[in-house]
């Protein structure tokens, strides 16, 4: 926040004047309407390779907050607009968890909680302005437009404008299994298939694509410069107490078997991920989740998983302890416990965060569930 800290120096100097007596200072009238002050710079923030919006706190009001929308322009460059957005009255803008707090967890070094009655500063908006740089299709509920290129939402999938994403259709006939978060079958298409429907984004140019596999029929393709990202995963752990979660997916490595490669994280926006499968140099596949109860990600690692085969992997995290499998058995445990951590990050799939670290090979079948799975759940999962 070097930006937000120069701001409210430059902010406490102005403040500060007054105070000085009154025979040093020259007779010149205050100005009524003093200049807006640039208390933020949105240009500063990381929003990664092909991020829209990212969020700055508001130096002048440790209950306000800078949403910052990112706009690509014709010729590749970038605009920035800033929203100015409060939280709720008690609430209060925490930057490090990119969220509104209450006054237990609320950090104010670098605000200011009461602000003077003669400090011109933005009114606090009663109502939080929603951006959705997303528009509607007439006539065709199932479709928006992204930077006026229309774009489905896929099957049984309606958008909806205010919630500015792509939700179930209510005249849907849909089949899902409500125990399930999130399952990937990348069968007919790359979107999850629970009742959930979170929808899949591509994150860069080399489209993670559908293709067919002799041994497990069709399956997604990374081709190690592609990845999916869900952002269904953005804020799922806020303010929820996720003591419990499994993973289990089909990997087949085919390529950058020296480099590390992302299968299912939900990082690295502002920290590590709080809950991570990834394969890495030599063959060394790792599993890891982050509480509230430890400090860093406990990690299994090392764990081998062979080039070109079909491997499959599974992560279980029931509250006291995490347990990786590999084809079904138990390879290694550790101790953990608590509530997951929320990282505000969409969920990637294919890469370690958007940009980099990407998984080169084939995946099938990702199951995720907010429960910890048996082993017997495991093994029936490795058998589909
Ligand atoms: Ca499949």
């Amino acid at each position: 926040m070097k930006v937000a800290f120069i701001a409210l120096v430059s902010f406490a100097a102005v403040f500060a004047a007054p105070a000085v007596p009154d025979v040093l200072v020259p007779a010149v009238e205050p100005p009524k309407n003093p200049a807006v002050l640039p208390v933020i710079d949105c240009s500063t923030c990381d929003f990664g390779p092909y991020g829209r919006v990212q969020y700055l706190a508001d130096p002048l009001n440790c209950n306000c907050f800078y949403q910052c929308q990112r706009l690509t322009e014709i010729d590749g460059s970038f605009t920035y607009i800033p929203h100015h957005q409060c939280c709720a009255p008690s609430l209060f803008w925490r930057q490090s968890w990119l969220t509104c707090v209450t006054d237990m967890f609320k950090v104010t070094e670098n605000c200011i909680v009461q602000l003077p009655a003669d400090v011109n500063t933005p009114e606090p908006a009663t109502t939080p302005e929603r951006i959705c740089a997303l528009g509607i299709v007439p006539g065709k509920p199932g479709f928006f437009l992204n930077e006026g290129i229309e774009q489905t939402c896929g099957t049984n999938m309606v958008f909806d404008f205010d919630l500015c994403t792509c939700i179930p259709g209510t005249d849907s006939d849909l089949i899902c299994d409500s125990d399930v978060l999130l399952y990937y079958p990348f069968d007919e298409d790359l979107d999850d298939h629970s009742c959930t429907r979170a929808t899949s984004t591509q994150t860069s140019e080399a489209s993670v694509v559908l293709t067919s596999d002799v041994d497990r029929g069709t399956v997604a393709k990374f081709n190690g410069a592609s990845s999916l990202h869900v952002g269904y995963i953005y804020n799922y752990f806020a303010d929820r107490y996720v003591k419990q979660w499994s993973m289990a997916v089909w990997v087949k490595r085919t390529g950058n078997t020296a480099g590390l490669g992302g299968v299912i994280n939900n990082g690295d926006c502002v920290e590590a991920p709080s809950f991570d499968i990834h394969v890495g140099g030599g063959d060394v596949t790792s599993c890891s989740v982050d509480t509230d109860s430890v400090s860093a990600m406990v990690a299994i690692q090392d764990v081998a998983i062979t080039a070109n085969v079909w491997e499959h992997v599974a992560m279980v995290y029931d509250g006291k302890d995490i347990t990786m499998y590999r084809n079904a058995s138990s390879v290694a445990h550790l101790a953990v416990q608590g509530n997951i951590e929320n990282r505000q990050c969409p969920m990637n799939i294919g890469a370690q965060h958007a940009g980099s670290d990407y998984f080169e090979g084939l995946m099938d079948d990702i199951y995720i569930y907010e429960r910890a799975l048996s082993l017997d759940e495991i093994t029936k999962l490795s058998k589909l």
